[in-house]
């Protein structure tokens, strides 16, 4: 047996699971303390996701530490996220999570070569992280804790057993022991990895079953009593290159903070509407359902949506017009906001003043294009006001709406760093020819949309380099709550153009060419693409 004299001044062998340095502190190889480290996070992992089976799906530390990520980033952190990975951001947070946790757990491994106690400790910090996380999430329960608390227990007791079987290698007697204490060490890892795999994705497969898809699947069709008006001929111009004048729901934009959807039964869900109103209301999704039921065909959009960007769509939403709402309630004088809340604990506030004409067309929906809402889009329940971007007027998820003063609530946008009222900016997008087309000499038929909600569209204009603005073919037009589709034929001789489109509202006022940032109200300026026709 070759041994080193000195405690750390050992060489670890490569195939060798330890090297005894010492009679006393036998020194891990590198390989064998990482797999440590990973295992113990493993089973720390697993033994969070069980308990989140019985304390809620939010508390799984993973779930809570995403989420709270996403709330303590910086505006511009977040700006960039949205911006480098649209809609994929929960993915690449997901993704980035993983490679820092393993990072993490090898390096527990690895500090611990010899005494379990460092890696232990850099075990339960993360442990720790997970309870602080949960901590901050006012919408989880207090029984939420246990899971993070569970992962950092079990992670450190798994840390400790695996680092003593490993070490015990170290103070064999002779050849047949070092052999028997080896087995003993890789059955109880192997037995570690696979029971955090088969009861981790146990309990992810349970915690995904305890989703709403089958409340949801029972609800079958939203109906409206007083559907919307058809769609006229000729509202888009799918052949020229625009979207179809209704998204579907499947291509419908989606911005949210949420890092796991939420997951609200509609037999589970209440709306509470309070604060400063004659008449608290406390409703169901049946009573909700049993009112007659109206439909708008309404355009969203999203705030951080830069010149040209896709952060905009348009559905029939059915529910119940929010006027009607605040007028049963009876909206107390001096109420200046509807502070609303959802299910996972993010906030927006809206300018009443927008909500209370049945006019403004703001909406509590409860279905979307004929079917209940997405899970994603707000499932059992979201506001919808055309008119006023996203962030602070469409809550999904909605479960609380507050009537009060701008200073007595501060909704989560505003605090970080964006506009407490957020009215739509006129618009205007050029769908085709894309950015960087090639496109043949000669005649090229251009589309695209122009928006202004609530006001209507009455012109578009294209121009080709420097030329005189052109008067683009508007589609048929359905409302001042949805955008307008437009095409233009063009003629374009050969070598590089710069289109560029402007969209004129029904005050005769033309969209501004100034360029504002998105932060903090919304982008300004002209769409422009850069053609080369060959
Ligand atoms: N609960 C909740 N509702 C929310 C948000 C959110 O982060 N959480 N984001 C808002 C923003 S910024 C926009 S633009 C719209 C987007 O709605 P959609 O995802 O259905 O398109 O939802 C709004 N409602
Ligand atoms: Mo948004």
């Amino acid at each position: 047996m070759s041994s080193s004299a000195e405690p750390g001044s050992a060489i670890s062998g490569g195939g060798q699971g330890l090297d005894p340095s010492s009679a006393q502190s036998p020194r891990l190889s590198g390989p064998i303390a990482a797999l440590i480290g990973v295992l113990a996070m493993a089973a720390a992992l697993a033994v969070g996701q069980v308990i989140a089976l019985f304390v809620g799906a939010g508390a799984a530390p993973v779930s809570a530490v995403g989420d709270a990520a996403i709330d303590a980033a910086p505006a511009w952190l977040k700006d960039f996220a949205v911006r480098a990975f649209g809609e994929a951001d929960r993915v690449v947070l997901l993704l980035g999570m993983g490679v820092v946790l393993l990072l993490l757990a090898m390096l527990a491994g690895l500090i611990s070569r010899q005494r379990p106690f460092p890696g232990a400790t850099l075990v339960a910090a993360a442990g720790l992280v997970g309870i602080v996380a949960v901590l901050t999430r006012s919408e989880l329960g207090q029984l939420a804790v246990l899971a993070p608390l569970g992962s950092l227990v079990g992670g450190v007791l798994v840390f400790r057993w695996l680092h003593r079987l490993a070490q015990a290698r170290g103070y064999a007697a002779d050849a047949a022991e070092r052999a028997l204490s080896r087995r003993v060490f890789l059955r109880a890892s192997g037995g570690v990895a696979l029971g955090a795999v088969a009861f981790g994705g146990i309990a992810q497969w349970l915690l995904g079953r305890g989703d709403v898809t089958g409340s949801r699947a029972e609800l079958g069709r939203v109906v409206p009593d007083q559907p919307a008006p058809a769609i006229p001929p000729g509202a888009d111009f799918v052949d020229a290159g625009t979207p179809p004048f209704i998204t579907p729901n499947a291509d419908f934009y989606r911005v949210d903070t949420a890092f796991v959807v939420p997951q609200v039964p509609a037999e589970q869900w209440r709306l509470r509407v309070h604060g400063m109103v004659d008449r608290e209301l406390n409703l169901t999704f049946e009573d909700i359902r049993r009112r007659p039921l109206r439909e708008r065909t309404i355009t969203m959009s999203c705030v951080s949506n830069e010149v040209g960007g896709p952060y905009i769509s348009t559905a029939d939403f059915t529910g119940i017009p929010l006027a009607d709402l605040l007028a049963e309630a009876g909206v107390r004088s001096g109420a200046e906001q509807l502070f609303s809340t959802s299910s996972d604990g993010y906030t927006a506030g809206t300018d009443l003043a927008r909500l209370r004409d049945p006019a403004d067309g703001a909406m509590l929906a409860i279905g979307m294009n004929g079917q209940p809402l997405p899970v994603e889009h707000g499932f059992p329940a979201r506001m919808v006001a055309p008119g006023l971007y996203g962030y602070v007027s469409a809550t999904k998820w909605v479960v609380d709406m507050e009537l009060t003063t701008w200073a007595a609530r501060t909704p989560y946008w505003l605090t970080r760093g964006w506009a407490r009222e957020a009215p739509v900016k006129t618009q205007s997008r050029i769908d085709f020819p894309a950015e960087s087309a090639q496109v043949p000499v000669g005649r090229v038929v251009a589309s695209g949309l122009a928006w202004a909600m609530p006001r209507r569209i009455t012109e578009v204009q294209v121009r080709v380099d420097d030329g005189p603005w052109l008067r683009a073919e508007l589609g048929a037009e359905v409302s001042g709550h949805t955008w307008r589709m437009w095409r233009i034929p063009l003629r374009l001789g050969a070598g590089e153009h710069r289109l560029t489109c402007r969209a004129v509202d029904e005050r005769g006022q033309p969209q501004t060419g100034e360029l504002a940032p998105v932060t903090p109200d919304g982008a300004t300026g002209w769409h422009t693409v850069q053609v080369t026709a060959s």
